[in-house]
């Protein structure tokens, strides 16, 4: 690595010649039509080397999103250079997932590019949209984690924080699922295959990361104690940068994700020596850390391979954050946490804390007081799961191999800490043993929330009711000796994309009534109350969800062949596959409503399409069952002549942020039905609400607060609350009392246990009923039954009035303000981050 100071110090790249070609000349620069246009067709030809003869659609798709970039790219230069000049506090958001989706869309979008993009194009004789439709997903996430984090960039940008997110570039994101008799199946997500035109290669910011090794003791030269980490096997980590641009200003900041490539110097040893087998299998070892993202919902098993991708995203951000401090301070540490706050989502980057004090204590040699000072005011740490089992652990055993410098640290950080709670609490083991970052036991593990939460001056959780539950139950002890680091950060999600972009007609009409604003202040949608009782108003927006849901019916026709009947009601359920999200409650009521209509083939039903899309991670069987059953049922139900139209199970294969686009403006009817206290918050809940879909849900997570912000009247509520469920978890229930004291659900169960919707198999779904009935029902599937069913009883009769239904839709999103991404931001900025918004000035304010 240079250093920084040379860099700070050189003179400007340009020369007087290109000065003559300054941007505001720059053709490709113009946001005009024809400008636009002569971007298009250059792309075409210099970037892609293609005429009207070989250029294919991705070709044009390309061309499109190169030409976009281009005017990105200004503002994306000036906004790194007014940061600097500036000396502004930054913002890290380190995370092991970004859930991004397509970026073209939102680029045109922000830039105030649509009419004009969407002219030139068409005018060129292609259709916009179809071009749109070839850009693969960024799908470097799991779920609601890598979708906030995408959403939180979206807002930094918007509010123009000086923020950076840092993440690792998977060759292959989330798995493709396809449905194959039922089955998922996955599949390699290629999504780089076909190029990826965001992205810019920075083979200048490459740096060392090292693993194995052993760590050696020796004095310095004023006779301190001193470590040195050596022996390693080095990997490089090389940044690829893709530009975040925020909405209508000049703000564009950067996503930096690591890909690993080898060493040079690595392969040259067997090169030299003439094993070209070993040097390429080096290569592709070293390589293989950032292949591929890891699906696990929860715990790893240990994997070394995740660990080292912890380490490399870890590793690699601290090297780039302390280049870029030094650029401007030097080795002055004293107003690193002035300058740098870093935010952790969830323990996967929770190695910074020691990969920190390592930096302060090997490298830059301060002494531990005044390193762990500065570590302890930089982080602040988010949880998203309460569930004990996802607490992410390392056994001590591969840590001393992988990481053996950071083990020690960490020994010498829990040393201190132990000391310090002893002498509160004098013999007190007991608490000693749960405030432990390590787990004493056969097996030592490292516990990362504890780490986290020793490390850092803030934790909070992302709502209202998870937070509670992590100060009662799950960092009670913390809490006690911390309460003042503990605090709430309720989610939330950007209404750029999640509104303005998915449901164009939706935004038209409301930016129709109450003007614009509500894009970057969501708030001004209470404006929208005024016209609840405004038939025309009303009619409108009927007709909008109408067409909505006639574009997802023609999709789910196109892809699955199956017609459903645009005027039931469309209840979906679409996120994860998990036990705690209960997709099976959901499955127990089709097969409810399935058997009531046979039982009553001529009496009048509110129809309805219940729509169900999630991935289950390869290696949880039960979810994977699930999946299987839902189809299972919708095999039956789709192909009995008796049902009509009266009822359709439909399952969508591998959901997606660009399918969420498509599925949730269509949805009448959104399932937020997790056992209570198990669901941290929630962002599906906040985007089907904001699209005007009424919520069936429990009091868990976010709901909690939706429905304080729409009025108990606009949101169906039922189920146990958190704490009866726990109560019912520590005294103890009888799962076989709700099914003798309910005939339906009797019935229901024993069709499942008799193989009525797996005839050729019919013990398939037998680890089902017995989690049900034999294992406790940990989830609630029985005891939630009977309230849910009524509940949707009475959704059903709502459906009916039409009037009443639409009003509740319209009130809903009026109160959705609360939930805009924008809102958690600032509270992040202002409480833990004090962070402040810097506007960026063009050079040439008229382009
Ligand atoms: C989710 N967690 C929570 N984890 O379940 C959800 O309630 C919350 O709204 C959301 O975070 C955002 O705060 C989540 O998505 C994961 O995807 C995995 C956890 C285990 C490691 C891999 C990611």
């Amino acid at each position: 690595m240079k250093t920084s100071k040379k860099n700070h110090k050189k003179e400007p790249a340009k020369s007087p010649a290109m000065e003559k070609l300054s941007p505001s000349t720059n053709e490709f620069q113009g946001t005009d039509i024809k400008s636009l246009q002569k971007s298009f067709v250059n792309h075409l030809e210099y970037s892609l080397a293609k005429d009207e003869y070989s250029a294919t659609k991705r070709d044009f798709f390309k061309s499109l999103a190169l030409s976009v970039r281009d005017r990105l790219i200004e503002r994306w230069i000036e906004t790194q250079q007014t940061y600097y000049r500036e000396g502004a506090k930054r913002i890290y958001y380190l995370s092991m997932e970004f859930l991004l989706g397509r970026l073209l869309g939102d680029a045109i979008s922000n830039l105030g590019l649509s009419r004009n993009i969407n002219e030139a194009i068409t005018d060129l004789g292609y259709d916009p949209e179809e071009l749109m439709n070839l850009e693969s997903d960024a799908a470097l996430g799991n779920g609601g984690l890598g979708r906030l984090a995408a959403c939180f960039l979206d807002s930094m940008a918007t509010l123009e924080l000086p923020a950076y997110g840092y993440g690792i570039r998977y060759d292959y994101g989330i798995f493709y699922q396809r449905i194959l008799n039922g089955y998922q199946k996955e599949y390699p997500d290629n999504w780089l295959r076909y190029g990826n035109p965001w992205e810019i290669e920075r083979p200048e910011y490459i740096y060392h990361i090292k693993y194995y090794g052993r760590v050696n003791e020796y004095k310095d030269k004023s006779g301190r104690v001193r470590f040195d980490w050596a022996d390693t096997d080095n990997i490089i980590a090389m940044a690829y940068d893709t530009p975040i641009p925020g909405y209508h200003n000049n703000t564009v900041n950067n996503l930096r994700l690591w890909a690993a490539k080898s060493t040079r110097e690595f392969n040259l040893e067997y090169f030299n020596s003439g094993d070209y087998d070993r040097a390429v299998e080096d290569k592709i070892e070293s390589e293989t850390i950032s292949k591929v993202l890891y699906p696990r919902d929860d715990f790893y098993g240990g994997r070394e391979l995740r660990l080292k991708q912890e380490y490399l995203l870890v590793s690699a951000t601290l090297q780039d954050i302390i280049r870029r401090y030094k650029k401007t301070h030097s080795d002055n540490f004293s107003l690193f946490p002035e300058k740098v706050a870093i935010q952790l989502n969830d323990t996967h980057p929770v190695l910074s804390i020691p990969e920190l004090m390592r930096i302060l204590l090997d490298i830059e040699g301060l002494d531990w007081d005044e390193a762990w000072d500065i570590t302890v005011k930089t982080f602040g740490y988010t949880n998203h799961t309460v569930m004990p089992e996802a607490l992410e652990k390392w056994k001590v055993k591969l840590l001393e191999l992988v990481l053996p410098r950071h083990l020690q640290i960490i020994y010498e950080i829990n040393r201190r800490w132990l000391g310090e709670i002893s002498q509160k609490y004098p013999g007190d083991e007991e608490r000693v043993r749960t405030l432990s970052i390590i787990e004493e036991g056969e097996e030592k593990n490292i516990r990362m929330a504890n780490l986290a939460i020793v490390g850092s001056h803030s934790i909070n959780g992302v709502a209202a009711l998870h937070t509670e539950i992590l100060k009662k139950d799950v960092f009670r002890e913390f809490y006690d000796y911390w309460p003042e680091k503990f605090n709430n950060k309720t989610n939330g999600i950007t209404q750029r994309r999640w509104l303005k972009l998915c449901n164009p007609g939706l935004s038209e009409l409301i930016t129709e009534k109450i003007g614009e604003n509500w894009i970057t202040n969501l708030a001004e949608l209470k404006k929208l109350e005024n016209f609840v009782d405004d038939e025309a108003f009303r009619k409108k927006w009927n007709k909008v969800q109408r067409q909505n849901k006639i574009r997802l019916a023609e999709y789910i026709h196109r892809k699955l062949k199956t017609e459903i009947n645009t005027d039931s009601l469309f209840d979906v359920q679409v996120k994860r596959l998990h036990e705690y999200k209960r997709q099976l409650l959901n499955a127990l009521h089709a097969i409810t409503l399935y058997n009531r209509i046979k039982a009553n083939p001529d009496s009048e039903v509110v129809p309805r399409t219940i729509i169900f899309g999630g991935k289950a991670a390869p290696a949880y069987a039960m979810a994977k069952l699930i999946i299987k059953l839902i189809n299972s049922i919708a095999d039956v139900v789709n192909h009995d002549d008796g049902i009509d139209d009266k009822l359709k199970v439909i399952f969508i294969p591998n959901y997606s942020v660009t399918l969420a686009e498509l599925i949730i403006p269509a949805a009448d009817l959104s399932e937020q039905i997790s056992t209570a206290g198990m669901e941290a918050s929630g962002t599906g809940n906040m985007k089907f609400a904001l699209n005007g879909a009424l919520t069936v849900g429990t009091l868990d997570g976010a709901n909690i607060e939706i429905r304080e912000e729409v009025g108990e009247e606009n949101i169906f509520i039922f189920g146990l609350k958190s704490d009866e469920v726990s109560r019912r978890r520590r005294e103890g229930q009888d799962p076989r009392s709700y099914y003798n004291g309910n005939a339906e659900l009797k019935k229901i169960i024993e069709m499942i246990q008799n193989g009525f919707f797996s005839p050729e198999e019919p013990n398939l779904f037998k680890p089902i009923i017995e989690s049900l009935l034999n294992q406790g029902d940990h989830y609630m599937v029985l005891a939630d039954y009977e309230s849910y069913v009524k509940c949707q009883e009475k959704i059903s009769q709502t459906f009916l009035d039409r009037d009443k239904w639409l009003k509740m839709s319209i009130l809903n999103v009026a109160n959705m303000g609360k939930f805009s991404s924008d809102r958690t931001i600032k509270e992040y900025a202002k409480e833990i981050w004090d962070a402040k918004s810097i506007p960026i000035k063009l050079p040439h304010p008229d382009l």
